[in-house]
């Protein structure tokens, strides 16, 4: 079998882009924390365009904090790598030549930790995940009994967390270097939670670093979008048969995407204006609309769709009582909460959004979507309910949606009785409490006093009594019965 590498690409058929610039010219820009699918399909394609049109500062070397294999496959493929972006029939290849290394963390320390200092690198961006922050949902402050934290708390210079990489490689940058953080993950205010969390983590043991992140680092928040589905056998087989040469890293994803940065860097950035992006000073309404009206969404089809025995997004938008579920939660009560940027076109938006979610050639897993619902849930859910509990108004479908959370939670197993693969390592306490309730008031009552999810601030009575109403819903008829309430 002929792997993808530097000699093969010029073996790929003509209907295959690939980089039309001298990649030995590319110099290491941006170092990038988490190379999973959605970076290498999003961000490293807004840069690969930069290097296409002639800047060659921006190379990224793309680190992994945990996993070990695709650092030693991107090795192998000369670190190339293909995206298909695919809807229906029509489908274009190209092969990306962004990343001009990949390191895995635990095992190349000392190497991560140089380049995070070298001064030609002025960003450092992330995709790590929502629970890769060692952030309490709740409180938006640093969980210190993140076990990882708690560790590099105690050794800050054999990190293994993403703060004490980032505080570890910072620590060793020349004072004069001006340095972005650029958070890529979905968290609402990403780019300022993460220079809190960072700021906080390092005031437990060096004062002047931690002052140092406070004043001369900038961490410009960012609406990020591509649906990007991991890898499966299917997607690399495919990837192999358009590129007549097998491709342990590509990537199959939507046509799709965006990206909304806010504009307040310190030091030298990519052009990726030029690419593409939107460069703003307000990211906050673009952030919110997408984390309620897109994730917010997805996670809904992620639960019931998991109970539902639905595998993927598309699968289950062509169960008609979910697809109109979820196309009330999104466009009424989801939308209902959304303050819409200046000019832009929420209706469109939103039946783009539905268009998406309905791509039949994208195998978007619910069971991906459905993981860390504990850091999740506060993100595209909890905000929304919460202002509209203040204004005294009910959200139906909302509210249902969240009953199917918990309710999925405590069954564990999905309508035909199949027990259901969850990850969400947040989750195992609120499990022991859900199914420690002896019926569904007292099930509901002990989701609500779940801080770490839920915040401390008091729920409505009227709310909690109503999400037992769809506990108890859903434990006699199912979620056939909840979504046909829903109206
Ligand atoms: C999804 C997101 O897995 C998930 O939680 O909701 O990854 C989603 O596909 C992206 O945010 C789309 O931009």
């Amino acid at each position: 079998m002929t792997f993808l590498n530097y000699l093969s690409c010029e073996l790929l058929s003509d209907a295959v882009s690939r980089p039309s610039y001298d990649r030995k010219r590319v110099r290491p820009g941006i170092v990038h924390l988490g190379l999973g699918a959605f970076h290498r399909a999003h961000q490293a394609l807004y840069t690969e365009a930069l290097l296409a049109r002639g800047d060659p500062r921006w190379g990224i070397v793309g680190v992994h904090l945990r996993e070990p294999r695709m650092a030693g496959v991107l090795a192998r493929q000369d670190y190339l790598y293909s995206v298909t972006e695919r809807t229906g029939e029509t489908a274009t290849t190209r092969v990306v030549g962004a990343l001009c290394g990949a390191l895995h963390a635990p095992t190349a320390l000392p190497r991560v930790l140089s380049l995070l200092a070298e001064p030609t690198v002025s960003i450092i961006s992330t995709t790590v995940t929502e629970k890769g922050y060692s952030l309490n949902p709740a409180t938006g402050d640093l969980d210190q009994n993140d076990p990882d934290l708690a560790h590099d708390l105690e050794h800050p210079e054999m990190p293994r967390s993403t703060l004490g990489v980032l505080a570890a490689g910072i620590r060793q940058r020349p004072a004069t270097a001006p340095l972005s953080v650029v958070c890529c993950d979905n968290m609402t205010a990403n780019g300022s939670t993460l220079r809190k969390l960072l700021f906080q983590y390092a005031s437990l043991f060096d004062r002047a670093l931690a002052q140092r992140i406070h004043d001369d680092i900038a961490f410009p928040d960012c609406m990020v979008d591509r649906i990007v589905p991991a890898a499966t056998p299917a997607t690399l087989a495919e990837a192999e048969a358009r590129l007549g040469v097998r491709d342990e890293a590509a990537i199959v994803c939507e046509p799709f995407t965006q990206w909304v940065i806010e504009d307040r860097f310190s030091g030298p950035r990519p052009a990726w204006e030029e690419a593409g992006a939107l460069l703003t000073r307000d990211v906050a309404l673009y952030q919110s609309m997408k984390l309620r009206l897109l994730n917010g969404t997805h996670s809904a089809l992620a639960y019931l769709g998991q109970l539902r025995n639905r595998a993927t997004v598309a699968e289950a938008m062509t169960d008609p009582l979910l697809a109109a579920f979820v196309t009330r939660l999104m466009c009424v009560d989801l939308l209902a909460t959304v303050t819409v940027p200046d000019g832009f076109d929420v209706q469109a938006y939103c039946r783009d959004l539905l268009q998406r979610f309905t791509n039949p050639t994208l195998a978007h897993q619910t069971q991906q979507i459905a993981m860390d619902g504990t850091q999740k849930v506060p993100v595209r859910w909890l905000p929304a309910l919460r202002e509209s509990q203040a204004l005294g108004l009910e959200r139906p479908a909302l509210e249902r949606a969240l009953a199917a959370w918990l309710h999925y939670l405590y069954c564990g197993r999905n309508e035909a009785g199949t027990p259901l693969v969850m990850s969400d390592p947040g989750a195992a306490s609120l499990i022991t409490r859900l199914q420690a309730s002896a019926n569904a008031s007292a099930l509901a009552q002990a989701a609500f006093e779940h801080t770490s999810v839920f915040g401390t601030a008091p729920w409505p009575q009227a709310l909690i009594v109503r999400i037992a109403r769809y506990l108890t819903q859903l434990r006699e008829g199912g979620t056939d019965a909840l979504l046909a309430s829903a109206g």
